[in-house]
């Protein structure tokens, strides 16, 4: 089919439109429809493929998962590369990177002031201790503002999602101290890796690649009167580190780690351990 014809197609369809709805919605869906007739046409899709396609979507639902094929394609990254660039434009400069939030936090879970321990008693995994310090875009140190933490277990698996993890496991909201201070001890993660035999991990095996996450801790920092800060951290070492399946890690995201193996060096460390 020529372009004049699939234009006269798309202009029949748009035509149905009268002036009530909402204008937004309309530019959106219209472009995304036009894109599509014009892919179909260039690609020579089937109409076996198209429905292959919508059944596929269907499924995508019904399983929860377009929340990670969007970080899966790269969309949740695109979103924050444009947020980087907007930000840029506006002047704003230096700070911890954003990068994204996937689709496996929860909120509500419970805060405490200055400190917190994510783990429970008998948690597996190796014990890791975190502190940082919040600090305004003047660079004084923030009080009172909230760092929400959340990670996978030892398996990789998230708390909610996981049903055999107990209510927030390994996720908790920090007040930060007088000096803006938070520090938390947990057990650490492993990388993700999307669910077997799901929609995410079918759509990315037919693109050849793989759907695994390196070790991360996700963060939300935020205070009234600043901008949210969504960031996460990297385990450094991790074999998937730069080859992340949702492209989340970036530098300035990838702290020192220090394996400690005498607690007597914690001090040594100045790692203040709570909870020990
Ligand atoms: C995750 O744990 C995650 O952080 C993202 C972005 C996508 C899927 C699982
Ligand atoms: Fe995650």
């Amino acid at each position: 089919m020529d372009k004049k014809t699939i234009d006269a197609v798309l202009k029949k369809i748009q035509g149905a439109e009268s002036a009530a709805g909402n204008p937004r919605t309309k530019a959106i869906v219209n472009r995304i429809v036009q894109d599509l007739f014009y892919t179909i046409e260039e690609l020579d899709v089937q109409p076996e493929e198209f429905w292959a396609a919508v059944n596929y979507l269907t499924e995508a639902g019904q399983s929860n998962e377009y929340g990670l094929i969007a970080a899966g394609l790269g969309f949740e990254h695109f979103l924050d590369l444009r947020m980087d660039e907007a930000e840029a434009r506006a002047g704003v400069v230096g700070g911890t990177p954003r990068t994204i939030e996937g689709p496996l936090y929860v909120a509500g879970a419970p805060e405490t002031l200055g400190e917190a321990r994510l783990d429970h008693d008998g948690e597996p995994g190796e014990v890791l201790f975190m502190q940082g310090q919040v600090l305004a875009d003047n660079g004084k140190p923030l009080a009172g503002a909230l760092v929400e933490v959340w990670h996978a277990n030892h398996l990789g698996q998230y708390s909610y999602f996981d049903k055999s993890q107990r209510d927030f496991n390994l996720r908790r909201s920090i007040r930060t101290d007088a000096q803006g201070r938070y520090r938390f001890r947990s057990v650490m993660p492993i990388g993700y890796s999307v669910p077997p035999g799901g929609a995410t991990e079918k759509i990315l095996k037919q693109l050849g690649r793989h759907g695994t996450r390196p070790a991360h801790i996700h963060f939300f920092v935020s205070a009234p009167g600043h901008r949210k800060l969504t960031t996460q951290i990297n385990i450094d070492g991790d074999p998937y580190l730069w080859d992340d399946f949702a492209f989340a890690t970036r530098e300035g995201l990838v702290p020192k780690l220090v394996r400690i193996t005498d607690p007597a060096a914690l001090d040594a460390h100045q790692v203040q351990a709570p909870f020990a």
